[in-house]
């Protein structure tokens, strides 16, 4: 009974009723989004389909899926997706406890063409402005791999627990309470380039060469960090590159909080430089 998303949330997650039937509505967004991938043609955008109509690409999809379910969930005061980068206020009547939801509706969209795994990712805290909110605060994360198998892995600050979507489209738990060791033997170097201008970057990575690590890297954040995590080893990183990433390219907000909470909740590290992207 443990083994499907909402029994464990009620009884492992130990997250209040609000947050646990938001979590689920987020869940809901990612099997529609996991149906757009599968049977979409591409979605690519500016094409029309089979009617002529517009088709409205994945990324504007995905985001309009999850800014839907949130809105349905009654529960989220406001939200802030990185596509529109304007945060969403909510107006209806909220009741119980409100949450505020940052989300990246489809990290790595850029692969999609080409069929590699992307995902979503999501940062809750509990309702206010985004403004001013620290990683520390955030009351859960969760995201979405859309690969061979979609799969869904969230905390609530007790354990991280990873659920595959069956063919009956509900998640059923493949690993609980995931875990990462002190030691690695895999890297995830992002942004590679900038080692050419950055001696630093240059000699971490020659050090991880020379140690015998293996590359594993595909270029989306969301499948790199996943391998991590259920490898339970490995280092990803994504230094500066300027002019045109003076401060990395991935968002404080969208991408590295989120992550950064389920990788200290499995029990590794983050560092996020002070001066990152908002
Ligand atoms: P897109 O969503 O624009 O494809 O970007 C994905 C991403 O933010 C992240 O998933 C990767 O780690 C990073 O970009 C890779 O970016 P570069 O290929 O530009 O280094």
């Amino acid at each position: 009974m443990l083994n499907f998303l909402d029994s464990h949330l009620r009884y492992k997650s130990g997250a209040p009723h609000s947050l646990r039937h938001m979590i689920r509505y987020i869940a809901r967004a990612t099997k529609f989004i996991h149906h757009a991938i599968k049977t979409s043609d591409l979605g690519l955008a500016g094409t029309s389909n089979l009617f002529g109509e517009e088709q409205l690409s994945l990324d504007v999809l995905a985001d309009r899926i999850i800014m839907d379910n949130l809105k349905v969930s009654g529960l989220v005061a406001n939200a802030i997706s990185e596509e529109s980068e304007e945060e969403t206020v909510f107006e209806h009547e909220l009741k119980d406890e409100t949450y505020s939801v940052a989300y990246d509706p489809l990290d790595g969209s850029s692969l999609v063409d080409t069929n590699l795994a992307i995902g979503s990712i999501f940062s809750i805290y509990k309702s206010g402005p985004f403004i001013g909110k620290t990683g520390r605060e955030q009351v859960a994360a969760l995201y979405a791999v859309y690969g061979p198998r979609t799969t869904l892995v969230y905390t609530t600050g007790k354990g991280v627990h990873e659920f595959t979507l069956n063919d009956v489209y509900e998640y059923s738990l493949t690993r609980e309470d995931i875990k990462i060791s002190d030691t690695s033997k895999y890297f995830a170097p992002g942004n590679l380039r900038a080692a050419q201008d950055n001696p630093k970057y240059k000699k971490l990575v020659d050090d991880w060469m020379l140690k015998g690590y293996t590359l594993r890297y595909s270029g989306g954040m969301v499948p790199d960090l996943n391998h991590i995590l259920l490898k339970g080893q490995g280092i990803f990183t994504y230094p500066p590159f300027p002019p045109k990433y003076p401060n990395g390219k991935l968002r404080l907000l969208f991408e590295c909080n989120p992550f950064a909470f389920l990788m200290e909740m499995a029990g590794g590290a983050s560092m996020i430089p002070a001066v990152s992207s908002p």
